[in-house]
């Protein structure tokens, strides 16, 4: 297992449309378990595949207090989905920004197991929440598109001076 490196905003690479998971391998699971350490260590309660450089429509999420629950999503679709509700989002690739976002209250979902096998998800709440995160970023978005572009221009801008800050520049002793 590995740490993978998170892919941070503005990063063009976030922009990339996944395409669908077509073969179930040994290789698959290795990738799965890597994007689990990386999500759990952040810390964080999902992670899609984007967010590690990896175009394919995968996700893996765990929104437990005891962080036992960990679940795999691949190729999901939204079926059914209903309700709104605003919860104040974060992202890894956009890490120290939050922002209320507006978002389907309860949805349905049909996806794959990491085996290939057809798996339906009932999901409400943070789930609920998670996951359209989540599956927005395999088709390239992120939370902070749907704020104003002022707002995301802020956003740019504070991130880029939180790094300024962070990475003082490497001079030998
Ligand atoms: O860790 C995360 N927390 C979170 C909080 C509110 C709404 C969505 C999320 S997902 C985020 C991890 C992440 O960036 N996933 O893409
Ligand atoms: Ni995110």
């Amino acid at each position: 297992m590995a740490i993978r490196e998170i892919v941070e905003f503005p990063d063009p690479r976030l922009r990339t449309k996944a395409q669908p998971v077509t073969v179930f391998d040994a290789d698959l699971k290795r990738l799965v378990a890597d994007m689990f350490e990386t999500m759990y260590e952040a810390p964080g309660i999902g992670l899609a595949a984007t967010q590690i450089d990896v175009h394919r429509q995968l996700l893996v999420l765990d929104v437990s207090e005891e962080k036992n629950a960990p679940l795999v999503v691949i190729n999901p679709r939204i079926v059914q989905s209903e309700g709104k509700q605003v919860y104040q989002e974060g992202c890894l690739s956009v890490p120290g920004i939050f922002a209320d976002v507006e978002r389907a209250e309860r949805i349905r979902v049909e996806a794959q197991d990491v085996d290939g096998k057809p798996v339906t998800i009932e999901a409400d709440g943070l789930l609920a929440v998670c996951i359209q995160h989540e599956m927005d970023h395999l088709l390239g978005k992120l939370f902070v598109d749907y704020l104003s572009p002022l707002k995301r221009e802020l956003v740019r801008k504070k991130l880029a001076k939180q790094r300024r800050n962070a990475e003082p520049a490497a001079v030998g002793v």
